[in-house]
């Protein structure tokens, strides 16, 4: 098959690159442009050239496997293609439709003119797999749109559409007609019209505000911690307007070589495919038929309630929400109303949208209500007769084939889905993260017994709500609590023998965590895990290593920032955590009624006893199978619990440590401990002693 076609339309000669499914610029397709621009100068006949792309879009760039493995010997390059344009006497018309992205909108910068179509994007999101743009863009579009606009596009990696381009001089034309044919006249004229055709490297590049770099850093510091790529962007547009065209591109190609090889794009390459991967469930088609999704119902106001309501209203799906009294209903469509008011009044949705949200939304306190609804999630309090109750009452009242998930962060849910075994099949887990509205994680937990039609139903369904679903099986807070409690346990443990919440805190904050474990226990509330010890017969059992603490702080009433002090004391009004001089006391009492002698523990523990338990963990949960693959496990601790994306998550993180230390620390902490979170997971241990990765586990390929 040719991935460049090439046919001469009214004496244009049109190249139509078809590489499925993105057209990116794989092997033979730099070969195939440069070789149809050669043909079509060579013919008399030919006045003009169009590039297009055949599919769903334009060039979606450079072919992302290429980056970890080597680009074929004597294979013509992308910067063969840019100089086979420019140095093209006849005019080069890029046609733009779908997506210009990355080493694609490069070439069309490159051409000597482009075309769009409305509904198309154009973007350099290489900031996105940590480098900046590596075929001019960081010179070119500079010079199109300006600076300012240049900057936010390459730094952001958000791409713009159409309009906004022609807007900013990206690009000459919006075809409102047929693609093809408007970019063959326009190029059959430009080509006939005798006139010099423009090249974007010609251009000046204006700088009106000296300081605006410096803001940049400034802006982006909190997002970009830890970070290189979106500094090196900056770096980039820098060298635009300090150097000559000719110096630039040298400049850039450099700084872009410099972080290819870096890990913080190994990670974010990973995650790219990371999450195309998460889409695939083994063993059910992709093309399974879906349920319809066309009305919705949520049981449950309180806090997770409503930002699940706000989900569904954000995908456009009408939606009844039942809480059983008016005042906590009241109370709930109150809460809506003032997030929704918040995101207006940040400039973030128009008051018309929000208008046409909060009309999607019927507050209800009758489940009745619910009789039509083709998804219905029930929110309640996370305790089993109570969840029960509700699906006991829902089997009465539901439509037959409805989907009713339960929104639990640790249930069993496949006992859920057998308390109502006639529904067994339409009966699974939606594990949200709170501020449920605003989180992109989606736990989807798959029960033994759910349809296949049903899980791809409610994975599409997360997808339109713009979360990021994850399948999970059914086991013990599923993939991302089931780790955390080794993580956050390993972090109190630590307190007990002499360590700070601070120091702690401080060593994961270093590390790229969005908090430390302290701080996030003191925010998620000390009294959850405190009612379930409880719950669990407390005695002995509540006083285990790393609950002493907490449970004397619950005794005095304080469960974290919600009561103004946990582990640290919050100033009313500031959330910042101010040390609370008390921990220290609590800490002592703690390792004389444990008979832990305290000492000074280094960052380099407190790194490993925090982070190696999710290691550990997560490859117990990969052997039981309860996450689909390594990579999933990776998305979870990403999008849910504020590990840096530039590390890739947990277990990629621990392949660039070395997975034969990571279980060399696994078995010393295990014989020191004794914790369940320690005990070496067998595969951790076949990884480690085959000297593989867990990519290697996954398939390679990344
Ligand atoms: N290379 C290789 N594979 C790619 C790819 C690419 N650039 N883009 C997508 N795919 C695969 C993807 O893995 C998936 O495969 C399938 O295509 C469909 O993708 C020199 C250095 C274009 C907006 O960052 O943003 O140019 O899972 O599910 O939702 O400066 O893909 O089916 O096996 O995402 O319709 C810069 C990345 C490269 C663009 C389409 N370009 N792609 O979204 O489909 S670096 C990018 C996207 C560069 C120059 C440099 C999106 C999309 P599979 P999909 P989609």
């Amino acid at each position: 098959m040719n991935l460049v076609n090439y046919e001469i339309s009214d004496r244009v000669a049109v190249l139509t690159v078809d590489n499925p499914p993105v057209n990116a610029l794989s092997p033979g397709v730099p070969k195939g442009i440069v070789e149809g621009v050669a043909q079509a100068n060579k013919d008399d006949d030919v006045v003009a050239i169009v590039l297009i792309g055949a599919g769903r879009g334009f060039i979606a760039g450079a072919d992302i496997r290429f980056f970890s493995k080597p680009w074929p010997e004597a294979e013509e390059s992308l910067s063969d293609v840019l100089k086979s344009f420019e140095d093209s006497p006849k005019p080069v018309v890029a046609a733009i439709h779908g997506h210009a992205l990355g080493g694609g909108l490069e070439l069309a910068l490159s051409c000597h003119y482009r075309v769009i179509v409305s509904m198309a994007k154009v973007g350099q999101p290489e900031v996105k797999l940590g480098f900046p743009p590596g075929a001019g863009g960081t010179q070119r579009l500079p010079r199109l749109a300006g600076v300012e606009a240049a900057l936010d596009m390459i730094v952001s990696g958000d791409p713009v559409m159409a309009e906004r381009a022609r807007d900013l001089g990206i690009v000459d034309q919006v075809i409102k007609t047929d693609l093809l044919e408007g970019a063959v006249a326009f190029a059959a004229e430009k080509g006939l019209s005798g006139i010099a055709h423009p090249l974007v490297r010609n251009l000046e590049v204006k700088l009106d505000d000296p300081d605006i770099f410096d803001r940049k850093r400034d802006q982006i510091k909190h997002r970009a911690r830890g970070m290189r790529a979106p500094y090196a962007c900056i770096e980039c547009v820098e060298a635009a307007v300090a150097m000559s065209f000719e110096e630039g591109i040298v400049r850039e190609r450099e700084i872009f070589k410099n972080c290819v090889g870096t890990t913080e794009s190994r990670a974010m390459r990973h995650v790219f495919f990371a999450e195309r991967a998460a889409a695939k469930i083994s063993g059910v088609d992709r093309d399974t038929p879906r349920r319809p999704l066309a009305s919705a119902g949520v049981v449950g106001a309180g806090t997770m309630g409503v930002g699940i309501t706000m989900n569904f209203a954000n995908a456009g799906i009408p939606v009844t929400v039942v809480e059983q009294h008016t005042e906590a209903l009241d109370h709930g469509i109150a809460t809506i109303a003032k997030n929704y008011a918040a995101t207006v009044s940040k400039g973030r949705l128009s008051q018309a949208e929000m208008d046409r949200r909060m009309g999607l939304i019927t507050p209800s306190t009758r489940l009745e209500a619910l009789e039509q609804a083709d998804i219905i999630v029930e929110a309640v309090y996370e305790e089993m007769p109570a969840k029960k109750e509700v699906f006991a009452r829902l089997d009465s009242i539901a439509k037959q084939g409805a989907i009713l998930t339960s929104n639990t962060s640790y249930l069993n849910i496949n006992e859920i889905a057998d308390s109502i075994a006639g529904r067994k099949g339409t009966v699974l887990g939606t594990h949200f993260f709170s501020p449920a509205n605003v989180m992109r994680l989606l736990e989807v937990v798959r029960t033994d017994t759910v349809d296949d039609d049903v899980l791809m139903s409610v994975l599409d369904l997360g997808r339109k709500m713009g979360k990021l679903p994850i399948v999970s099986g059914v086991c013990h807070g599923f993939i991302g609590n089931r780790m955390l409690e080794g993580y956050l346990g390993e972090a109190t443990i630590m307190v007990e023998e002499g360590a700070t919440p601070q120091q702690i805190d401080r060593v994961m904050y270093d590390f790229g965590m969005a908090m430390g474990p302290l701080a996030v226990a003191d925010l998620a509330g000390l009294d959850i895990g405190w009612a379930k010890r409880k719950a669990a017969g407390g005695g002995q059992a509540a006083e285990k290593p790393g609950a002493f603490i907490a449970n004397r702080l619950c005794e005095l009433g304080r469960y974290g920032q919600k009561t103004g002090r946990g582990y640290y004391i919050y100033e009313s009004g500031n959330r910042a955590p101010m040390p609370d001089p008390e921990i220290e006391n609590l800490s002592r009492q703690a390792a004389e009624h444990f008979g832990v002698k305290q000492r000074t523990i280094s960052d380099q523990e407190i790194l490993e006893r925090c982070m190696y338990p999710l290691v550990n963990i997560g490859t117990v949960i990969l052997e039981e199978g309860f996450a689909l693959r390594a990579s999933d496990i990776d998305l979870v601790y990403l999008n849910g619990y504020g590990f840096p994306v530039w590390r890739g998550g947990p277990l990629h993180w621990a392949g660039t440590i070395g997975l034969d230390s990571v279980a060399e620390a696994v078995r010393r902490y295990s014989q020191q401990t004794g914790s369940d979170h320690w005990k070496p997971s067998a595969l951790l241990e076949e990884l480690a002693r085959e000297g593989k990765t867990f990519e290697d586990w996954d398939g390679g390929k990344t």
